[in-house]
C-alpha cells in the first residue's frame, strides 16, 4: 500500500480487515518474548500531525507505531508554522510557511506521515476536495495516511468494518448507520467513510436520518436510506450512531422535531443490536446513559481495534517503502 487516505488506497480490503484481527488475536493470545525493538537496527520514524484534537487517533496510531518498533512524533501542528495551502500566492499575511515546504521538510524526518485535519464546514467545495491533505500528500516524499480528514475517516471505518467481523452473529448482518443529535455542526467525515467501507462488506446498509441530513450523493448511492428511524432499527445487527451537520445546507445543525436520540426503548426494536460509536460522544444528546453503560456496547473494543488496525495500515505500508 503507497498511502492510506480512502478506501481507494486499500488493495485488498478483506486481507487488510482480516490482517488486523490476526494481529488482534496475537496481541491477546501470544505474549512477544522481545521488545521488537531491540531487534530493529534502523528504526523508522512516523511523524504525525494534528490540526485538530485527539485522544483515540492519537493513541492507538501512536501505539500501533510503537509496536512496531517505530520512532513516533507526534505534533500539533498549530503549534508550529501558520502554513500556506494556496498555490501561487503573495505570502505576506499571518501564514508563514508553504505546504511545499512544511511538507518537504516533515518528509526529511519522517518515513510515514500522519495528517489530521478537519473540514471549514463552510467551504464544501473546497473541503470536498481534500485540500489540506491532498496538498501534504503531494508535496511529501513519503507515504502519507489520513488520521480523518475533511471528509472521511478511514483508520476509523477500517476499525469498525474489523469490530463487526469479530462480532456478526449471521453471514450478512444487518448494519444501520443513524444520524443523532448534536449541539455543535460535525465533519460528515465519519458516516462518509462508515458507508463506504460497509458498501464493500457482505452486509445489508441502511442508513436513517431526518430530511436534511442527506450525504453526498457520491456516498449514498444505491444505498437503502429511511427516514423512520425506529423502521430501520427493526431487526437491526449493528447500531451505529453518528452525528452530522448538513451536506446539503453545508454545515448548518440539523434539528428535527422528533427525538433521534438513541434510547434503550428504541434498541428494544432490535435484533438485539450491538450498539456503536466512533466518541467522543455526548451522553444523552447522541445516546442514552443506559445504552452506552449496557455490557452489550461495543465502543472500547472499537476503541481497542483501532490500534490493530492502524498497525495493519502501518505494516502494509513499510512492507512496500522498506
Ligand atoms: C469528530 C467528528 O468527526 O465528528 C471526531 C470523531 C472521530 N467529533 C467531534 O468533533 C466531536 C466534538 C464535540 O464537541 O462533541
Amino acid at each position: 500500500m503507497n498511502h492510506f487516505t480512502s478506501i481507494h488506497d486499500v488493495p485488498n480490503i478483506e486481507a487488510l480487515i482480516h490482517k488486523a484481527l490476526s494481529i488482534k488475536h496475537a496481541s491477546v493470545f501470544e505474549s512477544p518474548i522481545v521488545n521488537p525493538k531491540s531487534n530493529i537496527q534502523n528504526p523508522k520514524t512516523l511523524v504525525l500531525l494534528f490540526f485538530n484534537p485527539s485522544l483515540r487517533t492519537r493513541l492507538s496510531t501512536e501505539k500501533a507505531g510503537l509496536n512496531l518498533g517505530m520512532n513516533v512524533i507526534s505534533m500539533n501542528a498549530d503549534a508550529g508554522w501558520k502554513i500556506e495551502f494556496e498555490d501561487g500566492v503573495v505570502m505576506d499575511g499571518d501564514k508563514a510557511e508553504h505546504v511545499r515546504e512544511a511538507a518537504g521538510v516533515v518528509s526529511q524526518y519522517a518515513d510515514v506521515i500522519g495528517i489530521r485535519t478537519f473540514p471549514t464546514l463552510t467551504d464544501r467545495e473546497r473541503d470536498y476536495a481534500e485540500v489540506v491533505l491532498r496538498q501534504f500528500q503531494k508535496h511529501a516524499t513519503v507515504p502519507v495516511i489520513s488520521l480523518e480528514s475533511a471528509t472521511l475517516h478511514p483508520l476509523q471505518s477500517l476499525t469498525d468494518a474489523v469490530t463487526i467481523e469479530a462480532h456478526k452473529k449471521t453471514a450478512r448482518p444487518k448494519v444501520v448507520l443513524t444520524w443523532a443529535p448534536h449541539p455543535r455542526a460535525l465533519p460528515q467525515a465519519v458516516a462518509n467513510s462508515f458507508v463506504e467501507w460497509m458498501k464493500a462488506r457482505d452486509v445489508e446498509l441502511v442508513v436513517t436520518h431526518p430530511p436534511g441530513a442527506e450525504l453526498a450523493p457520491q456516498f449514498v448511492d444505491n444505498v437503502q436510506i429511511e427516514y423512520n428511524q425506529r423502521k430501520a432499527f427493526e431487526g437491526a445487527d449493528f447500531i451505529y450512531a453518528k452525528n452530522w451537520s448538513s451536506y446539503t445546507d453545508y454545515g448548518r445543525i440539523i434539528s428535527p422535531k422528533e427525538n433521534w436520540t438513541v434510547t434503550a426503548e428504541k434498541m428494544a426494536l432490535t435484533n438485539q443490536a450491538r450498539f456503536m460509536h466512533c466518541l467522543p460522544v455526548r451522553r444523552n444528546v447522541v445516546v442514552e446513559d443506559a445504552v452506552l453503560d449496557d455490557p452489550s456496547c461495543l465502543i472500547f473494543e472499537q476503541a481497542k481495534n483501532r490500534e490493530f488496525a492502524a498497525q495493519a495500515v502501518l505494516e502494509e505500508i513499510l512492507n512496500k517503502h522498506t
